[in-house]
Order: structure tokens, then C-alpha cells, then sequence
């Protein structure tokens, strides 16, 4: 069995990354620069024309976008981990939770960043762009902040691999500047999930 992981720290990747760690299935990892095109075509060339990490080579199949990733992680070395739900109705809540995160949540903060955002070029920008991924991005808070409820983990009592996913992207939002104080659920959920020793070491490494 061979895992090749291509990454970048601080990007997509690291949610998958995460969840790499919290497996402890072995995997080769290499890292991309992404500031190098030249780095980046000869890296990750062959086995993603989108040239973008993450990206996952299992036996020689290359698997990209980060929520693939996950639910492949999940379905072929989560489930008997007990880091993945086994194929039924919290399977699908998993999934729902996994892909809401990248189409939804990641979407109204990236399209946030592009339109207010002073590292994105000023043509890019625009206050009423920016406002509108604004109340997106809130709306998404507030729906994840009521489904998480009392909840330690978003699929309930166990922490799982949707619980890496999400808690990257939550990661992305604070580096981006995003409060999380008016979703105190949310908050505390956050750092229960920082609090890993596999998080903790990928920090430390970063
Ligand atoms: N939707 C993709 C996004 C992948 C992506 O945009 N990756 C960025 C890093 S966060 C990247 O590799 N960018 C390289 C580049 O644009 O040059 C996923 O979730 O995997």
C-alpha cells in the first residue's frame, strides 16, 4: 500500500493533513512550493492538471479536491478507526457537513477575501461584493452554530475526520480575520478540536 500526500502548509491541504495524522495510516508526504511555478508544475504536473494541492496518490490513483479526499480517507481507513461513520444515515450527515464546508462556508469566505481583502489586487475589489459574501459567510456561521447545538463534535458525542475538515476551514477564517466570538458554540468547538495532539504537532511543524 502506498499514500503519497502532496501539501502546502497553511492551505487547503492542511485540512487533510489533519486527517492524515489522526488515522495514522503511513503516507509519503511532499510539499509543494506554491510561490514556484516551476516547483509546482514539476510536482504536482502528473497528478493534478489543476496544479493546485491537495492532492492524494493511493496505488498509483490521484485523487484531488479536498472534500474527496476526505470522504475517501474516511470510507477506506476512517470507518474501521472509528474516525468515520460506516455507511447509513450518519454517513450522510457526514457528507453533508463535509461538502457544506468547501461549497458553502469556504466559498462566501473566499469570495469575501477576493472583494475586501488588501492582498487581493484593487481591481478584484468591491464594497458591495464584499457585503454580500459578508452576510453570506455570517448566514453560514449561524447555521453551523445552531447544528452544532450542544454538541461536543459536529456528528455528536465522537470526535470524527468531519470534525478536521470543518475545523481547518475555521482555522483559514481566523487567520482571515473572521470573528468567531458571536458563535460561542462554534468557539469552544474550535478549540476542543485545536486541541489535538495530531493538530498540535502539524502547528508545530508548520
Ligand atoms: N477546491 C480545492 C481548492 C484547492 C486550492 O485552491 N488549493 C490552493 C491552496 S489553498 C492551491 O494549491 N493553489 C495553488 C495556486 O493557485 O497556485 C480543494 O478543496 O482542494
Amino acid at each position: 500500500m502506498s499514500l503519497t500526500f502532496y501539501y502546502a502548509p497553511m492551505s487547503t491541504a492542511s485540512t487533510v493533513h489533519w486527517s492524515l495524522e489522526e488515522l495514522g495510516v503511513p503516507y509519503e508526504g511532499v510539499r509543494v512550493d506554491l510561490l514556484d511555478a516551476a516547483d509546482k508544475k514539476k510536482k504536482l504536473g502528473s497528478v493534478n492538471a489543476n496544479l493546485k494541492v491537495p492532492v492524494l496518490v493511493h496505488d498509483g490513483t490521484a485523487i484531488f479536491e479536498s472534500a474527496a479526499i476526505q470522504i475517501y480517507l474516511g470510507e477506506t481507513f476512517g470507518v474501521e478507526k472509528g474516525l468515520f461513520p460506516a455507511p447509513g444515515p450518519k454517513r450522510g450527515e457526514a457528507l453533508k457537513w463535509l461538502v457544506w464546508a468547501n461549497v458553502t462556508l469556504g466559498e462566501a469566505n473566499g469570495r469575501l477575501m477576493r472583494h475586501a481583502s488588501e492582498r487581493s489586487p484593487a481591481e478584484l475589489r468591491s464594497a458591495p461584493a464584499a457585503e454580500q459574501a459578508r452576510n453570506d459567510l455570517d448566514a453560514a456561521l449561524r447555521v453551523f452554530e445552531d447544528a452544532l447545538g450542544d454538541k461536543p463534535y459536529v456528528l455528536g458525542r465522537e470526535f470524527s475526520l468531519v470534525d478536521c475538515h470543518l475545523a481547518s476551514f475555521f482555522q483559514w477564517l481566523g487567520f482571515c480575520g473572521v470573528d468567531l466570538k458571536p458563535y460561542p458554540k462554534t468557539n469552544a468547538w474550535v478549540a476542543r478540536c485545536n486541541d489535538r495532539p495530531a493538530n498540535l504537532r502539524l502547528m508545530q511543524e508548520s
